[in-house]
């Protein structure tokens, strides 16, 4: 097949789940294209057959902005109409699934090859952005007008389906992230202190600074039995110097390292004893699934599609979103029984394993592409 796909080169997230997806399509034979207005992380340091296009337009003064989106278009155009694309990708629905349907709608008033648009919604393209009502029009039309819909999980899926009245004939079908078991895997043995670890973009979603003052009340509880600890922050972004600044206040400083902006790589993840995700909000929480294929148990919050990934009590713990004192007690129960914190990261490797395994999941995109090409958009399930 002729693929194209469309994402934000952002850090994590959609982008990661794009360029995954654009490897592993491209090393299964298919010609595959990507479109962003930037290198989207991993594939920058991928030598993997994916045709890179980054469109980013030529400033004019009339424009209040470069006009990316525009500029991405005409190349996804130019492109289709020298190599005829069969599919083309949105990852998030703003503005990509309608970049996409303005390809299609031009591709067919030039008699080009048809041209099928699948959308993935990715979560906060539907529960934050998507729903402004600045934006909530386009994104209704995205999900009715796009040949399928695929959410990251079954949450999402209803969620779209309620904020947007599922009028899209196919449904929306869940299609979940997914994780390369070889490269995420239990690579190095856990670091020589107890050790939590977050990985975000620091935006107040992810709620890192709730997440500092919680390891700090599991850091006093863990003092009563002479225990030490270290929780790892790897990224960047909004809400950093305010952790920065609750690590000083709690007294916490030579317990908490700060990354910065770095990929989640095996190496980090794969030591730690339990990772943390104490978000507001996650549609799928894919940075927790990668930490689970490394052995990593998950310590979430009980919202959106997590509970989907890790299994309350089994690969992880999920709290309520404001029992921080039970998110400190798990975090501490953990960080202190390592064993137990190791036996639930063994759980969660066989879940990521057995649920989520790349090849698999990546199957499923291309029997979705398949059966729109075949059949001439027909649902795939009908
Ligand atoms: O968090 C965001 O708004 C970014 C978004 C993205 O596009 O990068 O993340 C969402 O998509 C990821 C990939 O499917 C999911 O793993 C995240 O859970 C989801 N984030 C939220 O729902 C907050």
């Amino acid at each position: 097949m002729r693929i194209g796909i469309l994402c934000h080169p952002t850090y994590g997230g959609s982008g990661v789940v794009a360029s995954e997806l654009a490897l592993s399509l491209a090393g299964n034979g298919h010609s595959v294209h990507l479109f962003s207005h930037d290198v989207p992380p991993r594939l920058g340091r991928s030598p993997g057959p994916v045709e890179l296009h980054v469109a980013q337009g030529s400033p004019y003064p009339l424009f209040h902005s470069t006009p990316h989106d525009l500029a991405i278009m005409s190349r996804v155009l130019d492109l289709h109409r020298i190599d005829g694309l069969d599919v083309l990708h949105a990852h998030y629905a703003l503005p990509h699934a309608i970049s996409a349907l303005l390809v299609r709608a031009a591709a067919r008033e030039a008699r080009l090859k048809p041209l099928k648009v699948v959308t993935t919604l990715h979560g906060t393209d539907i529960t934050v952005v998507g729903n402004d009502p600045s934006y909530a029009p386009l994104t209704q039309y995205a999900i009715t007008a796009s040949d399928a819909v695929t959410a990251v999980s079954q949450d999402l899926a209803d969620r779209s389906a309620d904020n947007f009245d599922d009028a899209h004939r196919c449904g929306i079908k869940v299609i979940p992230n997914f994780v390369d078991l070889e490269e995420f895997s239990p690579c190095c043995d856990k670091a020589p202190v107890a050790t939590a670890i977050h990985v975000s973009n620091f935006r107040p979603v992810k709620r890192v600074p709730w997440l500092v003052e919680a390891f700090a009340d599991a850091l006093d509880i863990l003092h009563e039995s002479g225990a030490e600890a270290e929780l790892v922050l790897v990224g960047d972004g909004p809400q950093q110097a305010e952790a920065r600044r609750i690590a000083r206040e709690r007294g916490i400083c030579q317990h908490v390292k700060f990354l910065g902006m770095r990929d989640a790589l095996p190496e980090v993840l794969a030591p730690a004893d339990v990772f943390c995700l104490p978000s507001r909000e996650e549609s799928f929480g894919l940075s927790a699934l990668e930490a689970m294929a490394c052995g990593t148990a998950v310590l979430g919050t009980r919202v959106g599609g997590l509970p989907e990934v890790v299994e309350d009590g089994v690969s992880g713990f999920l709290v309520e979103l404001n029992d921080r004192e039970g998110y400190a007690r798990h975090l501490a129960a953990l960080l202190g029984d390592r064993d137990r914190a190791k036996r639930m990261g063994l759980a969660a490797r066989d879940r990521a394993a057995t649920r989520f395994d790349r090849n698999h999941v990546v199957r499923s995109y291309e029997d979705l592409y398949q059966a729109l090409i075949e059949e001439d958009a027909p649902c795939p399930g009908e």
